[in-house]
């Protein structure tokens, strides 16, 4: 990676209340629990990019709408092939549904490359963790206020990665 590039994504970042409440969601499974202040549901996922892309990014999402919502997080999973365990929504609010597709749309249009997976909204818990016996459960739900969106960036440190909010939008 050429030193002035970042890796990016932009997120839904819960405010700390919340993050405290989902990390203690995550307390009773054995893993590598996120530091809360690290918890977040990416958006989008761009990977490695130069500053004027950065530029660009932050251009793109000024011309986008985030409506605000309630997203319910109401479910825990485990993804055996990453040992990922994960919170997330059983549904997406329509309106977000239609951002992300939007989102992603105009960030294919202006040349950046997304994951060919259909995206899955979650908030990862616990990295490297134990077969929780579960691939999806119930969980209580809790409810993420969406009043903003932004871009993150991502830097290795040690075992883990530390995240770094570069830009916010307010949600309309
Ligand atoms: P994860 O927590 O499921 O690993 C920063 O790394 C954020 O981007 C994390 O939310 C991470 O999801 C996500 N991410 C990392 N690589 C990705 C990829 N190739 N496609 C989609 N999201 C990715």
């Amino acid at each position: 990676m050429k030193s002035e590039h970042q890796r990016v994504f932009f997120a839904l970042w819960p405010a700390p209340e919340l993050a405290g409440c989902l990390h203690a969601l995550g307390a009773p499974f054995s893993g590598r629990p996120m530091p809360e202040d690290s918890l977040h549901l990416t958006l989008a996922f761009l990977g490695e990019v130069s500053p004027a892309q950065i530029e660009l990014l932050c251009e793109i999402a000024a011309g986008l709408s985030l409506p605000r919502c309630g997203l319910r997080i109401d479910q825990l999973g485990y993804w055996p092939h990453n040992r990922i365990l994960w919170a997330g929504p059983g549904q997406l609010p329509e309106g977000l549904q239609r951002f992300v597709a939007e989102l992603h749309e105009a960030l294919r249009a202006a040349g950046f490359a997304l994951e060919a997976r259909a995206f899955r909204a979650h908030i990862t818990l616990q990295r490297k963790a134990e077969d929780p016996g579960f691939d999806i459960c119930e969980a209580p739900a809790l409810i993420l206020p969406v009043a903003s969106w932004c871009l993150a960036a991502s830097q290795a440190e040690g075992a883990g990665s530390r995240y770094r909010v570069l830009q916010s939008w307010p949600a309309a």
